[in-house]
């Protein structure tokens, strides 16, 4: 089976293509740098030095014998999607430069992922409107074109949903107007312009599914934690890309960091806001699980992958007892929430689909708390103070 990892450099990207890699599957990847460039002009720094895509596949290569094939480039340009399709790649790596064939399954990362990032002011904003936009719709037509049958797995959010004060169903509602009923793609009310790039991207999608039977998974993902997976333990310069700072980094890697180096955890508003959460391994599990029980042809299927619910709250008190009995001096400060968002909400979703068809979850345990402590505290002179928090406001 042929992968495509499309943003394959990131956070979630590099770990799928080795995860795929080791299994046996043809995986090739394809990346333009967007994480690593726009650290400088932010002036904001990942917790350790990363090895490029060609220096990672090499790594990735010598340790296991696996071939990741890398394809260095942008694709909100169309002829760059295209080339992934018809042949006309150019790959900055690869042992074999042979054209594996179309992709059975096309895993879909490659877009700006960061909430206060598209909110910075309106240069950042249009960024990210155009450029994940320009992605997904990229692909829906090199797909429509080129791959009818290829799978698409697009990595959706569950922030699409927003905070709504009903029970949140897996994708789909089934509604009774005056009489008469239908199902629809459940009401969706992001709460950054990131996230509504990810609603946007699900109607695209949508249309891609009714109009010409293309085969679509979305997975409404939570925020996602860990560094470690079993592939990234072979070698260290394999570990993924790591950040802290307020513009990339998520929740409970920011409060690891910040515990290791005493500054206080930075509780936005009430701290009553509840996500759903998951292990960056449990990412990976159900990244296989999907393309291991693909849309049929004119289905978008959905799932919410998250695996735990909890509140920032109780996600700073849990860091806070861990990082303590670990001999940190770990401080909990609630600040005023530069984000606009509930702080105390209902919050109910349903995220049985991804069990019932194989994925063992990875709970937020002490131990795994501590592990991450014991990763993060090996850069602890790394860790810039100044990047913590500097209150992009919605
Ligand atoms: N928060 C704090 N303090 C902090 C950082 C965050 O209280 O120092 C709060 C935020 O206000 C928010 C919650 O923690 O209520 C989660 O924030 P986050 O920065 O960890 O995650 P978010 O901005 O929602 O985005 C992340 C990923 C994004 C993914 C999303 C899933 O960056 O790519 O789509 O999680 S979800 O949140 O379910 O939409």
């Amino acid at each position: 089976m042929h992968i495509l990892i499309l943003g394959g450099d990131g956070y979630l990207g590099w770990p799928t293509a080795m995860y795929f890699s080791s299994r046996g599957y043809k995986v090739t990847v394809v990346d333009n740098y967007f994480r690593r460039h726009v650290c400088e002009p932010l002036n904001i720094s990942m917790l350790y030095p990363v090895p490029n895509l060609v220096q990672r596949a090499e790594i990735w290569h010598d340790n296991t014998g696996h071939e990741i094939k890398v394809v260095v480039g942008d694709l909100a340009d169309p002829e760059l999607m295209r080339s992934l399709f018809n042949g006309r790649a150019s790959y900055q790596w690869a042992k074999d430069r042979e054209f594996t064939g179309v992709p059975d399954t096309v895993i879909h990362y490659a877009e700006q992922p960061s909430a206060p990032y598209s909110l910075l002011d309106y240069k950042a904003a249009n960024f990210t409107v155009i450029n994940n936009l320009s992605v997904t719709n990229n692909l829906l037509f090199a797909v429509r074109d080129l791959a009818r049958d290829t799978h698409i797995v697009k990595l959706g959010t569950m922030g699409e949903y927003g905070t709504p004060n009903i029970d949140i169903e897996e994708g789909w509602l089934e509604i009774e107007h005056k009489g008469r009923k239908d199902r629809f793609l459940y009401p969706r009310q992001a709460g950054s312009l990131y996230h509504t790039t990810k609603v946007m991207d699900t109607d695209l999608m949508w249309f891609g599914v009714r109009m010409w039977d293309l085969r679509v998974t979305d997975l409404m993902q939570g925020p996602v934690y860990g560094i470690e997976t079993e592939e990234s333990k072979i070698d260290g310069r394999l570990k993924t890309i790591f950040n802290y700072d307020e513009v990339f980094g998520t929740i409970v890697n920011r409060f690891i960091t910040q515990a290791v180096i005493g500054y206080p955890l930075t509780v936005y508003g009430k701290g009553g806001q509840t996500r759903g959460y998951l292990n960056i391994k449990d990412t990976l599990q159900c990244v296989h699980a999907a393309e291991q029980h693909p849309a049929r042809p004119g289905e978008l299927k959905i799932f919410n992958q998250i695996m735990e619910i909890f509140s920032v709250t109780k996600l700073a008190e849990m860091t806070h007892a861990v990082g303590n009995k670990l001999g940190f001096n770990v401080e909990i400060k609630q600040i005023d929430n530069p984000r606009k968002e509930q702080e105390e909400h209902y919050y109910n979703p349903s995220y049985q689909g991804l069990i019932d068809i194989g994925v063992k979850p990875h709970y937020l345990t002490p131990e795994v708390l501590a592990g991450m402590f014991k990763v993060v505290v090996q850069y602890k002179d790394n860790i810039r103070k100044d990047t913590i928090f500097r209150g992009v406001k919605w």
